[in-house]
């Protein structure tokens, strides 16, 4: 019989082993930054540019998109770039033979996610570049279409293992958080307030109009012109849009983080990187404290005051597009040679984070993050250790889908 103690203690905190440290390892790619791209025209803002050229050397890696087979690097392989492909799948798949793939040597990379992404007009406004510390999976629940729910409910979307809107889910996957380096974040965005950042006359007509109803004087931010601001990031492969999915994922955001995160920015990918690389950390291929992520806004999540909701998904001209593309350039630069140009003083030894880093599991540190339920019960609620309460929700679980 295993106690509980001696489960957890075989459970995680992989030591790391280097007993058999491949014989070529110093010819192995070791990139000061990877940045991290999810389609096209995201990597396409870095092709062509006077500061660098990442299409100098083209590196095949097994496992990565068959639409972007590549990792491309400088000619000094000092900075690189790869296309995930969009949404979650693409990107855990991708990143995770980038980390585990036995041609780089990623101990001390750092990883620069940089995409667009929709944005929450209570915290930022388009052409907006967005550094994140928490990453929500906000998609990760129960749902019922709304015109089926029950009539007190506020949203269709209900935390898995629970029985209404707002409850703490009891059944934890493991991806439904991650926590950055916060002391990171505050770097790069001091080196992206650097940036003169893109704007255009048809981006300041539409977000004009989240300004036009005082009552919505909430929109302020919306309602500027694009700054760079620290914020959080949703993942969901669901492109979802309308205030009453926005206001019931940033109640999620809320949840998930214990009242910490702020819900900003909303992408299909960043929770699936950010676990391919807290897979790699865990064998000590990656340091998990070396990872920003940063989202310039393409387009609102919501409506402005007034204009109906499939209107503004699917028809209405945001121009935040062109100017989040831009951006990611003109702000993501400097981060790039922020990193580079301080890496003998500073980043080559690393910034040592000053909160809690990793997911809700308590994975990396062993140590309980300041959000969730804790380690042993998130454990418990994954279903990794099979107590009578953990048996019973997942009983409850499968017993719902038969
Ligand atoms: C690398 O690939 C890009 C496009 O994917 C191409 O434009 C570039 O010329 C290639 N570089 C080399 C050195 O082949
Ligand atoms: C909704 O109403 C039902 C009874 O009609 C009640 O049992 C349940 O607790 C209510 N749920 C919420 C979220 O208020
Ligand atoms: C302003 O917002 C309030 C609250 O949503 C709404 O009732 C009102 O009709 C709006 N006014 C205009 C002029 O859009
Ligand atoms: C979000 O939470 C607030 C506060 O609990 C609640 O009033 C609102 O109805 C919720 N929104 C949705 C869409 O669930
Ligand atoms: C987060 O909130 C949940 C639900 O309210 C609570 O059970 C948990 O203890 C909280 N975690 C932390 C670290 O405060
Ligand atoms: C996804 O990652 C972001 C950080 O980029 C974090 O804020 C969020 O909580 C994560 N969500 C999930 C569900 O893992």
């Amino acid at each position: 019989m295993v106690s509980l103690k001696q489960f957890l203690a075989g459970l995680a905190f992989v030591p790391v082993v280097l007993s058999h440290p491949p014989p070529d390892q110093h010819s192995k790619i070791a990139p000061k930054v990877i940045i991290i791209s999810m389609f096209g025209p995201e990597g396409e803002a870095w092709w062509g540019i006077p500061e660098f050229d990442v299409l100098a050397h083209n590196i095949t890696v097994p496992g990565l998109s068959p639409l972007y087979p590549h990792v491309h690097c400088t000619a000094d392989k000092v900075i690189c770039q790869l296309i995930t492909g969009e949404s979650e799948i693409n990107a855990a798949v991708t990143i995770t033979s980038l980390a585990f793939s036995e041609l780089f040597d990623l101990r001390s990379t750092y990883f620069f996610v940089a995409g667009i992404a929709g944005v929450n007009p209570m915290h930022a406004t388009t052409g907006s570049a967005t550094f994140a510390r928490y990453a929500i999976q906000v998609a990760l629940q129960y749902e019922i279409d709304a015109r089926e729910m029950p009539h007190n409910f506020t949203t269709g979307y209900v935390p898995q293992g629970s029985l209404a809107p707002g409850q703490y889910p009891q059944s934890i996957y493991g991806t439904e958080v991650f926590e950055l380096n916060n002391e990171l974040r505050t770097r790069a965005v001091g080196f992206a307030k650097n940036a003169q950042l893109a704007d255009s006359a048809a981006a300041q007509t539409y977000r004009a109009n989240y300004l036009q109803n005082s009552t919505h004087g909430i929109y302020q931010m919306g309602g500027s012109p694009p700054s760079v601001v620290e914020c959080d990031v949703a993942t969901s492969d669901v492109y979802y849009s309308g205030d009453l999915l926005s206001q019931a994922f940033d109640n999620t955001t809320t949840l998930l983080t214990n009242g910490t995160g702020q819900y900003c920015t909303t992408a299909q990918e960043d929770n699936a990187t950010l676990e391919a690389l807290l897979r790699a950390a865990v064998h000590d291929r990656v340091d998990f404290s070396r990872i920003v992520v940063m989202r310039t806004a393409s387009d609102f999540d919501r409506p402005y005051p007034g204009e109906d909701a499939a209107y503004h998904l699917l028809y209405a001209d945001q121009a935040g597009f062109e100017i989040s593309i831009e951006n990611i350039y003109r702000a993501g630069i400097h981060v790039v040679q922020g990193i580079v140009g301080e890496w003998k003083e500073t980043f080559s030894h690393g910034v040592k984070p000053n909160n809690y880093i990793g997911d809700i599991l308590g994975t990396l540190s062993g140590g309980n993050p300041n959000f969730g339920p804790g380690r042993i019960l998130a454990l418990e609620e994954s279903g990794a250790l099979l107590t009578k309460r953990s048996r019973s929700v997942l009983s409850k679980r499968w017993s719902n889908r038969l």
